[in-house]
This record gives structure tokens, C-alpha cells and sequence, in this order.
């Protein structure tokens, strides 16, 4: 246990982790059934478009997201754009900055103009009301994030869309086996888009979804994944090759079998951390709404460096060199980020005083109770000293700028 923050291993202590300890662990769940389920696909040589693994999990990922259809991706980034194209998207999309960079880059990167709007600061997903109000008459649809898994106002979302008569996709990256008023995320807007991406909550290694209860929707994003065909090898249209491989889908059924057991671990997680830095002034475990499922998939805190004394980056760099390898999901916001922030320049406040405060801590099933309570240790020793380990640090820095300066003359 560290005493004093001379212990602290950036100010020359010893590290509180002797190997890293990582946000966002793969959840592989039994190796052995992976490896059945490897050598089964190799017994059989069927690697690929469209195999028994991959229609499997479509299948189970569909049950889980209380909806009929699931094509499977090879990424979520892809997923978001065989969407975009099948849905004729043109003009605007609406979506929030507090996200990862692929939201906006998916839609981007086909000419669409991602238009950046703020968040409600209590749940960190897009404010409604300032949602209708970014709508022109080159929008063609609402792109928002399940932040976290927690979900977006569902209901507002979607009469902002009907009024104004543009379609609403969500970014569901985060959001497997979550709830919004009981109902599972996946089934709200036209469509929702999962990432199975191996640091999410279930992995394929690199996979997306996207899930809908629109069957003509979800005939054309499966003919549009592999190169436009329907039968046989004519296109009916210029498609694109987004399949999941059976590898990948070995994988992700093997991730799924995980999954109940994951979410129980991941929440006893969440409890540790939370008694563990209850009470702590000015640092705030984000929480989840337990009327609901929850995957408890992203433990995020937020430091208020106003009462604290210490700004989220330095608890960072404080915590990586501990081996607690932290990161910052998601800052800056994509508007803050090229090519937005030279092309399209806006201000949105409640994004920015968020995104400069949210630090993501290691969670999962490979985190143990005792590996929380020793970063739990180190992020109460800092933040409680917050202005003195600010103040050390910056007397460090100004002693290494002077140094160097000595050695120049
Ligand atoms: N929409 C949203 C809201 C998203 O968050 C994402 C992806 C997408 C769309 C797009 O989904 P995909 O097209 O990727 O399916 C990671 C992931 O690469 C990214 O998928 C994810 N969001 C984002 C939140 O996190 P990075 O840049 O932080 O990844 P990286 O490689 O630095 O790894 C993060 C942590 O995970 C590290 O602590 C190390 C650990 N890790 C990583 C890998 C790859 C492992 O322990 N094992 C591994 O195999 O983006």
C-alpha cells in the first residue's frame, strides 16, 4: 500500500503492477470450445461467406438483441457503412462527438457530412432537444451512441426523427445485452450496430452486427456485404466485401458462451471500485441505471480537477506509470479531432467539460478485486493530494525543461 506520493512510481516509487494491467482484455471465454469449433470449421473447409459459425451467431446475437434479423460484419465500422448505403443516406448525419473516431469516420469516409451535437451531461449521450434543433433539410438521419451502454433517450430520439421524417440508426458499439425500459438495445431506431471487436464486451477477434427488424433492409446490407449478389455470382449492385470469417465467428460464439458470466463479473467489479472510491471528493464513479441490464462493460471515472486539484491526464500519467494502462474514452471529441476540427469548427460545451474529465479503469474478468483495490490505492493517494502531486509534477517538468536547457548552452 502506498503511503505518501513519493511512493507513487512517477515520482520514483516502485510500480503497484509488475505486468500491465489493460482496459479492454479480450473476454475469449472456454479455449478449448474455440478450438472445437476451429477444427470443426477446418474439418469441414468452409472458412468463409456466409458459414455455419457466422449464421450461428447471427442467430444468437439477433436472440440477444430481441430482433429478427442479423447480418454479421467483419468490423462495426464497416457495419455502420453497408447501413449508410442501404439506407441511401445523403447530406447530414446527426451523431454526438463523445464517441470513438469510427462513428464519424464510417459515414465520412461515403462523402456524408457527420454534424456534431451536444450531449445531455447526465448520461453523456446526445441531448434530444439540441438534436431537432441541428436539423436542416440536408439531414438524412440520427446516428446516436448507446455511450458506455448506457442507453440514449430512446423514446425522444425517435419522435424528434418521425417529426421530421429522417431515419434513426444507432451506434450500438457498446450496448450488448443492455436495456433501455426492459427492452434490449439493438431493437430501437431502423436499425442498431454492434462492434464485436476483441476489447468489447464479446469479441470475434474484429466483428460487427448490424441488427434490425426491417427484413428488406436487412436482405440488402447481406447482398451488399458480399459484393451486391443475391444468388449465384450476378450484383444486384455495387456492394462491398464486409463478411465475418468462421474464424472470427468461432471466436465471437465463443465470447458469447461468456457472456452471462462476463456481465456477473464485470458488475462485481463495479462494485469494488465503487465502495473502494466511494466518498472520494471531486472523483465520481460513472453509474448505471440498475432498473436496467447492464453489460458494466466500460468502468469510467470522472475527475473534477476544480475540487480535486489534479487534472484527468496527470491521474492518468500517474496510473500508467503504476502499469495501470488507463484510457481516455473518448477525449478529445471527434469535432475536436481532423478533418472536423479544421472543416467544420463548432463548439460544444457540455462534450468538451465532459471528454476532459472521463478516465476508462481496467475492468473485466482477468481484473481481480485485489488488482482494483491497488489501483483503487493509487487513484485514492492521488486524488486525495491531488494539488500537491500536481504541484511535484510540475516541478519535475520545469526541472527537466531547465536541464535540458543547461546541456544546450
Ligand atoms: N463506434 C463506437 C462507439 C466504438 O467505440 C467503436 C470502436 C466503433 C464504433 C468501431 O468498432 P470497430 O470497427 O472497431 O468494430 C479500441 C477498439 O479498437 C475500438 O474497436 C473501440 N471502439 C474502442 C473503444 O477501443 P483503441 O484505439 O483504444 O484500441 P487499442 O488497441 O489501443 O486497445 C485498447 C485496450 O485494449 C488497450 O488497453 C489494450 C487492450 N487490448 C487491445 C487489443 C487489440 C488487448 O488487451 N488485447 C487486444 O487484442 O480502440
Amino acid at each position: 500500500m502506498k503511503r505518501n506520493i513519493g511512493d507513487l512510481a512517477i515520482f520514483g516509487g516502485s510500480a503497484a503492477f509488475l505486468q500491465p494491467l489493460y482496459v479492454g482484455r479480450p473476454n475469449i471465454g472456454d479455449r478449448a470450445r474455440f478450438f472445437d469449433r476451429m477444427n470443426w470449421a477446418l474439418d469441414h473447409q468452409w472458412l468463409t461467406n456466409g458459414g455455419p459459425l457466422a449464421r450461428e451467431f447471427e442467430q444468437r446475437v439477433a436472440e440477444l438483441a430481441g430482433v429478427r434479423y442479423c447480418v454479421s460484419t467483419c468490423n462495426a465500422t464497416v457495419a455502420l457503412q453497408l447501413l449508410a448505403r442501404a439506407a441511401e443516406l445523403t447530406g447530414e448525419v446527426i451523431m454526438p462527438s463523445l464517441t470513438f473516431p469510427a462513428t464519424a469516420h464510417a459515414f465520412r469516409w461515403l462523402g456524408l457530412t457527420p454534424v456534431f451535437c451536444d450531449i445531455d451531461p447526465k448520461t453523456g449521450c446526445m441531448d434530444p432537444a439540441l438534436v431537432e434543433a441541428a436539423i436542416t433539410p440536408r439531414t438524412s438521419a440520427i446516428v446516436p451512441v448507446h455511450l458506455w451502454g448506457r442507453p440514449c433517450a430512446v423514446d425522444e430520439l425517435a419522435k424528434v426523427a418521425a417529426d421530421h421524417g429522417v431515419k434513426l440508426f444507432y451506434d450500438a458499439a457498446h450496448g450488448l445485452g443492455c436495456t433501455s425500459q426492459g427492452r434490449p438495445i439493438g431493437g430501437f431506431g431502423q436499425a442498431e450496430v454492434f462492434s464485436f471487436h476483441a476489447t468489447k464486451v464479446v469479441n470475434a477477434f474484429e466483428g460487427g452486427a448490424v441488427v434490425t427488424d426491417d427484413e428488406e433492409l436487412a436482405n440488402r446490407i447481406r447482398a451488399m456485404h458480399n459484393f451486391g449478389f443475391v444468388q449465384g455470382r450476378v450484383s444486384t449492385e455495387a456492394g462491398t466485401n464486409g463478411k465475418m470469417t468462421e474464424a472470427a465467428a468461432a471466436m465471437g460464439l465463443t465470447s458469447l458462451d461468456a457472456f452471462e458470466d462476463t456481465v456477473r463479473r464485470n458488475e462485481a467489479n463495479f462494485g469494488t471500485y465503487q465502495s473502494e472510491l466511494a466518498g472520494l471528493a471531486g472523483l465520481k464513479v460513472v453509474d448505471f441505471d440498475r432498473d436496467e441490464r447492464n453489460n458494466y462493460h466500460y468502468l469510467i471515472v470522472e475527475i473534477d480537477a476544480g475540487i480535486t486539484g489534479i487534472h484527468r491526464d496527470l491521474l492518468g500519467d500517474v496510473l500508467r506509470s503504476e502499469n495501470v494502462v488507463c484510457q481516455r474514452y473518448f477525449s478529445p471529441g471527434c469535432h475536436e479531432m481532423e478533418p472536423y476540427r479544421s472543416e467544420q469548427p463548432v463548439t460544444l460545451p457540455h462534450t468538451e467539460q465532459l471528454a476532459r474529465k472521463v478516465l476508462a479503469l481496467p475492468t473485466g474478468p482477468t481484473v481481480s478485486r485485489e488488482d482494483i483495490r491497488r489501483v483503487c490505492d493509487v487513484v485514492r493517494l492521488t486524488v486525495t493530494r491531488g494539488h500537491e502531486v500536481t504541484r511535484r509534477a510540475n516541478e519535475r517538468a520545469a526541472a527537466v525543461v531547465g536541464g535540458e536547457g543547461e546541456e544546450d548552452k
